[in-house]
């Protein structure tokens, strides 16, 4: 009989999966206090599945699961073009080129057609919207270790990668073996988060991370809001800063090169595009999930936090836009610029 397992392993090679990895589907009973606590908390957040059991076993999800093949897909991309708008916002990588949770999901549909010409099985698959803890699946499975910054870090392509897994109804032999973490000492990703959001190793508070506040529709605290800089969506910093993401492969996957946006928004544009350019410039990227008035709310912080006075005449039409949420944003960003 074919190693369904080595199948599985040479088919992701083909497919332009960078890593595989496999695991059971015991609960993860171990995380329930953190994540208890982080809801006693309030530092939860309105993106992730609220009922912590749904969290923990992939069985309440998919009750014939008797195994779990996760994938992980680089995003590590080299593009150096800038835009030459007079005033520009950040977009961060995990948001370049084409929306991830199609890419990924387009690459685990033909890995699934792949197994299904040698084996009938049933299967769920998911990226990032799913109930369950995808990093403790991607641990589990092999994939990475936990960074301090949270992040899953693999040992040949660092921690910019996203993570996908297939609950399987098949009986795979021989489980990943999950590797043990190898921050050691270093702490740069700690001390390079802007809002101090790395409340301690392995302890993010979401809601001080700058990730966060780019995407929450939340009123976003004064001080806050200083910080983000102009980060318009995401935030690379605690990456960026990470030495493990240093001299690794890089695939450069073609779907991941920002054609579009260049890794930038042009503000000044951004602030009063019609929604028709908008689904043309921004459509296709993560990033734009939450709609265009919240990247405007985010260009209107990025403006006032520039501090040149010039921008006050750019905001002031928007103390007559439709949306509340703009207007207020846009009058606290002109106070803070006269000062
Ligand atoms: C909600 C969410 C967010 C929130 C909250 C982030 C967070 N850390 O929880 C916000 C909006 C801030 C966010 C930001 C980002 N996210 Co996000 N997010 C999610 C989502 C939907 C749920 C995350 C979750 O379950 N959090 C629960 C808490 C408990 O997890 P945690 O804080 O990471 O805590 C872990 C560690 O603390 C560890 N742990 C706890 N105690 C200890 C002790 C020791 C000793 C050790 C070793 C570990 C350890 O276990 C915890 C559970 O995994 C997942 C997809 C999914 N469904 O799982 C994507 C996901 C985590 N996000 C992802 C990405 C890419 C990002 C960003 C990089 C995007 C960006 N550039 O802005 C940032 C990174 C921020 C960061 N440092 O974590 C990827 C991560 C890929 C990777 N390589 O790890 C995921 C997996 C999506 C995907 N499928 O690819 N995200």
């Amino acid at each position: 009989m074919m190693n369904i397992k080595q199948y599985i392993i040479d088919k992701s090679k083909e497919l332009n999966i960078d890593m595989v990895g496999f695991t059971d589907c015991e609960p993860f009973e171990y995380l329930r206090e953190y994540l208890a606590e982080r809801k006693s908390l309030n530092i939860n957040t309105e993106f992730e599945e609220d009922d912590i059991d749904r969290r923990l076993d992939p069985k309440l999800t998919f009750p014939e699961c008797k195994s779990i093949i996760t994938i992980g897909v680089s995003y590590n991309n080299d593009f150096d073009e800038k835009p030459d708008y007079k005033l520009k916002g950040i977009i961060s990588k995990s948001s370049w080129g084409i929306d991830y949770h199609i890419v990924l999901r387009k690459r685990m549909e033909s890995l699934i057609h792949e197994i299904k010409k040698v084996k009938d099985f049933n299967c769920q698959y998911y990226v990032d919207t799913g109930p369950l803890v995808d990093r403790e699946i991607a641990r589990k499975s092999g994939i990475g270790y936990y960074g301090k910054n949270c992040s899953i870090i693999n040992e040949k392509y660092g921690s910019f990668i996203f993570l996908g897994y297939i609950l399987t109804d098949l009986e795979i032999e021989e489980l990943s073996i999950p590797v043990e973490s190898k921050c050691g000492d270093c702490d740069l990703c700690i001390k390079a988060c802007p809002t101090g959001a790395l409340e301690g190793a392995f302890r993010v508070n979401p809601k001080k991370c700058i990730s966060y506040l780019t995407q929450t529709r939340d009123n976003i605290p004064y001080d806050l809001r200083e910080k983000m800089g102009n980060k318009i969506y995401g935030c690379d910093t605690c990456q960026k800063a990470c030495p493990k993401n240093r001299s690794i492969l890089k695939p450069n996957h073609e779907e991941f090169i920002p054609y579009d946006t260049k890794g930038y928004v042009d503000l000044e544009k951004l602030l009063y595009m019609s929604n028709k350019e908008f689904k043309e410039i921004y459509g296709k990227m993560s990033g734009s999930w939450r709609g265009k008035n919240i990247l405007r709310r985010n260009a209107i912080i990025a403006l006032a936090n520039n501090k040149n006075k010039d921008n006050i005449k750019l905001l002031l039409p928007l103390l007559k836009d439709p949306s509340p949420m703009i207007k207020e944003y846009a009058a606290w960003a002109i106070e803070k610029l006269k000062r």
